[in-house]
């Protein structure tokens, strides 16, 4: 079972996208308890004040540290264990990825938190996260969305997440290679076939030719994705095949 709180000033963004799919399927199940915190009900004040001025002047607020403070106490009373993680969504983090996923969904517990406005005072990265990670390279308005992806992406992997979709390992990205092209029915699309490999029913060949096209499109898209993906030698074997034919068509 594992325990995920977040913190935040806006719970609404994230019950709802929690509260579908597989992540409360998930929760019905028992394998994941999972609690949204009102980062003001932590406040000191009469007007649950969260913000103040930065240090320095410059514009815009800055969310102060104290109520992360007492959210994280709340949420791991009695201090933080070797199977707890607290997470700050940060754009200064390690960038998010599926080895983060599966380490944290080998927790016991996960404490994530959303910063807003310009920041976070910075003793809540030196004193209160455990660690900082980022969802990717781009301006957000807050963490939440990238507690969403942490969340649903750790949630999959919890034993007996999945149902009839099939196991998290048979999934594409488990061995680390973008997917092979999908199709399905009708046949023709704007004049555009399918794969004849795909209608032979030659199983086969339709399990070489998928990977051979994994490869293909990590090959052209994330080079560097090939760097650390567990590659066999029929894979190495496909990976020749695949330069062969550029360099006929150059
Ligand atoms: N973003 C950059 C540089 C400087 C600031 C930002 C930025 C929300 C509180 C952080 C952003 C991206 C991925 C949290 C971005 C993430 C955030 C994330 C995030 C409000 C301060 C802020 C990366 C473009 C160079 C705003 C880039 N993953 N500041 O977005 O929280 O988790």
């Amino acid at each position: 079972m594992l325990s995920v709180d977040v913190v935040t000033i806006f719970p609404r963004m994230l019950e709802a996208p929690l509260a579908d799919g597989i992540v409360q399927r998930a929760r019905d199940k028992g394998l994941l308890e999972l609690r949204v915190h009102d980062l003001r009900d932590f406040s000191s004040d009469k007007h649950r004040s969260v913000d103040d001025a930065p240090f320095g002047g410059g514009p815009g607020m800055v969310m102060k540290a104290e109520p992360f403070v007492r959210a994280v106490d709340h949420a791991l009373p009695g201090g933080r264990g070797a199977g707890d993680a607290v997470v700050l969504l940060s754009p200064r983090g390690r960038p998010f990825d599926q080895a983060t996923a599966r380490r944290y969904a080998a927790l016991t517990r996960l404490v994530l938190l959303c910063g807003r406005y310009e920041g976070i005072d910075e003793r809540v990265a030196e004193t209160v996260a455990s660690e900082e990670v980022s969802l990717g390279d781009f301006v957000l308005t807050g963490g939440e969305v990238a507690a969403l992806a942490v969340i649903e992406a750790t949630t999959r992997l919890l034993p007996g997440a999945l149902g009839d979709e099939g196991s998290a390992e048979a999934d594409s990205f488990a061995d680390g290679l973008l997917d092979y092209p999908h199709y399905t029915r009708p046949a023709q699309v704007d004049g555009r076939g399918v794969p004849e490999v795909l209608l032979s029913g030659d199983h086969g060949r339709i399990r070489r030719w998928r990977r051979k096209e994994s490869l293909r499109t990590t090959r052209a898209r994330r080079p560097e994705l090939l760097d650390r993906a567990p590659l066999t030698a029929e894979d190495r074997a496909l990976l020749r095949e695949i330069e062969t034919e550029e360099k006929v068509l150059a």
